[in-house]
Formats: C-alpha cells, sequence, structure tokens
C-alpha cells in the first residue's frame, strides 16, 4: 500500500516497527545520546510497556538497540513506565522509572547500568529492593507516576518530582533522598492547580534569564527562573508556566498566576504530549522531545504496523526578548540534512491568491518571512474576537489574515496542510498575532481527526512576521516568531503523496509581502539497527 509506506517519516525518530509513546530516561553518555522510549515490542497500539533503546551521536541518525527493560517484576509486570535520568556528579547514572505492579498500583523504581564502561549501556539492573516508593497515603495507587531528572539542593540533598492529583487538584509531590534508595516525601507540594486532573511526565529545570545557553537542572540562583511543566491526561496537552522556585520551602510559584501550569502557555498547540526535557552537558543545551500520537483510527495503525513518532529535538531557553515565554527551535544539527535549496524574496501576495513554489518534496525545511503594509494595518478597524480553532480555518476570511503557505499540497488543492497567521485588531488597538495549523483539508481519507489548531503569538515592535515549517511526510512542525509558538500536525496525504507541493496563499482583503522564503530539502536520517553499522 504506497500511501501507507509514504507515512513513514524519513528524519523523525521512529522504531522499526509497533507502537511508541513518551521518551524516557535522555541522555548523552561516553560519546552517545540515548534515547529509551515507551514501547509495545507486539503490536501497533499500546500495552505491554517495555523500554525501547537507541543511540546517536548527533541527535539525527539513530541506531536501534534492544531493549533496555522489559516486564519481568512484579513491580513492574504491567509496565514498565515513564522515568528519568539523573547523572551523578561522579558519573554514575541514576535510572528511575514508575512500574505498574501486578496489582496495578504505580510505584518508583531504581535501575543503573550493568556495565558503567559500556557506553552503549545496553543492560540494566533494577535494585533489589525495589520498589524505593509506593503512594503516599492521600494518594490513589494509580495517580503516582513519572519521576523527574533529580537537582541538588544547597543541603547536599537530592530531589526531585512525581506527578499525581487529589480530587480535580493536579499536584507535584517532592522526595527528598541522599542516595536514591531511601526517600522522604516533603510535606506539602512543589505545587498544585484546582481543575487541571492528573499531571503526568511533569518536567522541572531552571532557565538563565541572561544568556543563551541551556542549563543543568541543579543550577539555581540568581539570573535563574525555573520552569514547570505537567502533561494533562485530562486533555492531552503539555502545559508549561516559568515561575520562582524556592528551595526554602521546596515550592514553585508561576511569574503569571493567571496563566498558570495547565491553564496558560503549551509547548505545542497541535498533537504532542508526554515531552521530556534534558540538559546536554556536550553543548550546553536543553534539549526538549514530545511525543507525536496518531489521529487515525486504531485499525489503520494495526495495519500500517506502527504509531507514534518523536518530534525533532527542540532547544528550549527562555525568550529574553518577551519576557513571557520559551522558545523552542529545532537543535542545529537538522541543518546537516539540507540539500538543494530555493531562495526567493519580495513575493507579493494578492488578496485571496495562491501562489506556487516551484520546490516539491515531503522532507523539506522551509523559513519564511511575511510583511502586512504598515498603512493596511493603520486603516483596518477593529476585528472580531478571532480563534485559530472556530473562526473557519484557512479558509475563512478577513482583513488581516488568514494567509501563509500550503504544505502537503495536491497539485489541484484537493489536499492541503495550511500554516497561517492572522492579525487581528481589538477595539483598544493593540494587534494580537495568531498562529494556526488548518489540517481540515488535509486528507481525503475518513478515518481521521482533522482539526485546527493554534494560539497567539508574541510579536514584538519592529518584528515581521515569521515561520519555520519542517515537513517529514506525514508530519507537519512550525515554529513561528522563532519558536514563541509551536505547532505539530499529523496528517495523512492520499493524493498529495505523489510529488506535493507548496503553495503560498492569502485571505486576507490587503495584500502582503513574503520579504524571504528559504526552502531546503531535505535528505534522509539514517535510522536502522546498531548492528548494521558494525
Ligand atoms: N505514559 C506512561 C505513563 C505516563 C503516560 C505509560 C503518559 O508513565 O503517565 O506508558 O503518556
Amino acid at each position: 500500500n504506497a500511501m501507507l509506506a509514504w507515512q513513514v517519516t524519513s528524519y523523525h525518530f521512529q522504531p522499526e516497527r509497533n507502537w511508541m509513546n513518551d521518551i524516557a530516561g535522555p541522555l548523552y553518555y561516553k560519546g552517545w545520546y540515548h534515547l529509551f522510549y515507551q514501547y509495545n515490542p507486539d503490536s501497533a497500539v499500546w500495552g505491554n510497556i517495555t523500554w525501547g533503546h537507541t543511540v546517536s551521536k548527533d541527535l539525527i541518525h539513530w541506531l536501534y538497540l534492544d531493549l533496555a527493560m522489559v516486564r519481568d517484576q512484579w513491580y513492574d509486570i504491567n509496565g514498565v513506565w515513564t522515568g528519568s535520568a539523573t547523572l551523578l556528579p561522579t558519573g554514575e547514572i541514576i535510572m528511575l522509572y514508575t512500574g505498574s505492579t501486578n496489582e496495578s498500583v504505580q510505584v518508583q523504581n531504581l535501575a543503573i547500568p550493568a556495565d558503567p564502561s559500556d557506553p552503549l549501556l545496553k543492560d540494566w539492573v533494577k535494585y533489589s529492593g525495589n520498589p524505593v516508593l509506593t503512594p503516599p497515603q492521600e494518594i490513589l495507587p494509580k495517580d503516582f507516576r513519572d519521576p523527574t531528572t533529580a537537582w541538588l539542593g544547597s543541603d547536599g540533598l537530592w530531589r526531585l518530582i512525581i506527578g499525581s492529583k487529589i480530587n480535580k487538584t493536579g499536584i507535584s509531590l517532592v522526595y527528598k533522598t541522599s542516595d536514591f534508595v531511601n526517600y522522604k516525601l516533603v510535606e506539602g507540594v512543589l505545587h498544585a492547580v484546582p481543575g487541571t486532573g492528573m499531571w503526568e511526565c511533569v518536567d522541572f529545570y531552571p532557565v538563565s534569564l541572561t544568556e543563551n545557553v541551556g542549563l543543568d537542572t541543579s543550577v539555581n540562583g540568581p539570573g535563574v527562573k525555573h520552569v514547570l511543566k505537567a502533561s494533562l491526561d485530562d486533555n492531552k496537552h503539555d502545559y508549561y508556566a516559568i515561575g520562582v522556585y524556592d528551595e526554602a520551602t521546596e515550592t514553585w510559584l508561576p511569574d503569571d498566576p493567571v496563566n498558570d501550569v495547565g491553564i496558560g502557555l503549551r509547548y505545542d498547540y497541535g498533537k504532542f504530549y508526554a515531552s521530556k526535557t534534558f540538559y546536554d552537558q556536550v553543548k550546553q543545551r536543553r534539549i526538549l522531545w514530545g511525543w507525536i500520537g496518531e489521529t487515525d483510527s486504531e485499525q489503520a495503525d494495526i495495519q500500517k504496523g506502527w504509531a507514534s513518532l518523536q518530534t525533532i529535538p527542540r532547544v528550549v531557553t527562555y525568550d529574553t526578548k518577551s519576557g513571557t515565554n520559551l522558545v523552542q527551535w529545532p537543535i542545529e544539527e537538522v541543518e546537516s540534512l539540507r540539500t538543494s535549496n530555493v531562495s526567493l524574496d519580495n513575493i507579493k501576495v494578492d488578496p485571496g491568491s495562491v501562489v506556487h513554489v516551484d520546490i516539491n518534496g515531503a522532507q523539506l525545511d522551509v523559513n519564511a518571512v511575511f510583511e502586512v503594509s504598515k498603512e493596511a494595518i493603520k486603516n483596518t478597524e477593529a476585528d472580531v474576537l478571532y480563534n485559530c480553532s472556530t473562526s473557519g480555518g484557512a479558509a475563512g476570511r478577513g482583513v488581516l489574515g488568514p494567509f501563509g503557505l500550503l504544505v502537503l499540497a495536491e497539485e489541484s488543492l484537493s489536499e492541503q496542510t495550511a500554516v497561517y497567521f492572522y492579525i487581528a485588531k481589538g477595539v483598544d488597538g493593540n494587534l494580537q498575532t495568531f498562529f494556526c495549523h488548518d489540517e481540515t483539508r488535509s486528507s481525503k481519507a475518513t478515518d481521521l481527526v482533522e482539526r485546527v489548531y493554534g494560539s497567539t503569538v508574541p510579536v514584538l515592535s519592529g518584528e515581521k512576521l515569521s515561520v519555520r515549517i519542517l515537513v517529514d511526510h506525514s508530519i507537519v512542525e512550525s515554529f513561528a516568531q522563532g519558536g514563541r509558538t509551536c505547532i505539530t500536525s499529523r496528517v495523512y496525504p492520499t493524493r498529495a503523496i505523489y510529488g506535493p507541493r507548496l503553495f503560498l496563499f492569502n485571505n486576507a482583503s490587503t495584500s502582503v509581502t513574503v520579504t524571504s522564503l528559504n526552502i531546503w530539502q531535505m535528505t534522509s536520517a539514517l535510522i536502522h539497527p546498531f548492528e548494521q553499522s558494525s
């Protein structure tokens, strides 16, 4: 089946076959980046969860290794679930993960490399005294999972957090330990947000307010803030907030309480969940991955024999320009896949028109900058309240939008995935820019969930509108304004697979200018079993 074969991506990580979900315990060790992931070795649907394992020298080309950990103990017989790695100053690796026990109780377990001198970290030893943590009294047995990377406090003790909930309030519990075997539950919680439900895959890390670098997880002090992220089980989105961590009380408070965790900012407004970061000590950066699930039917996944992908690793930093959000940007290594290039400037796109760009392909790195004349913006009346999801998508017509690009488009536009901006003017005269994806015409297949996704994107005075789009067969991953707002779409074209095209479009009633358009075709990454390379 040509359509199903075409969907396999060429430079995003995916296992050879079967089901994958969250990444777990990413780390760099003795020359290799390690990625572990929730994996069903037996089928293309969730179940029998083990840890798949793959290694890379550059986070782009991957070599599959054997499973790192399987369900073989009473305390993880129902699943070796998500966890995180902590690198100790001695160079030792501590791996903590959630096990679902023979009674489906969620407990935390400790594992260490069987042979620390093996750079591939092929074999893992589960601690004989597992589990090291069981649900505390006030927590239900199925609401206690996904330990974070630990950080070292000024008292010499390590801390980590675990996501949970009490009634409808999402919470993060703090534990202290000196040896990763014995733990003390800190009274109270790091943070709690009513109404957000179960917090999965919590993440907690420092960001620098002054330098454009990532920080190791234990860094704290002046010029540092902390990001708290929770994956909401209730709506399957990853929310973060930037705030201040107080070690003395083991609490964290968001800078903007109105946009707290689970309410305000999201890493990505598309298909993106259960993300995790790690600190890359080689390039001093913090790297984020998210799990891209499927939006077709389970039946279709079984037919194609695999399900889910990981995003391109993204460098995540504090946005010193806006001061309100993080920015995410594809790791620079992805640029090594760029081949032939088309570079154009000053393309005027008239109201209601589409412009074909002469570069085809299912593997692209697209960079576009748009400009709307100041005159047109000045003369625009206040607009209705705009919302990506409910304002008519890419086909809607407004004064200052929508305009953008159509990727993975069939020649006659019968299939197309739209990536676009919409500028709205409030009654107060202030502008608000929206960044959206419209998937509703992405495929002729009928078993899909297709949506219009998006949110506002901060645009600072003097800035043009810019977007970078990574197209990889059935994935469209976009980064607006340098990565302030990101959207990932999983799409399933049926007709556009034969030479997918790219268009500029403008459904605003004013013309827009694409001041620069740079597109590279991307070659495929090498992703195959380790043995084949040796
Ligand atoms: N996936 C894991 C859990 C986690 C969930 C199980 C999030 O540990 O909470 O596969 O997708």
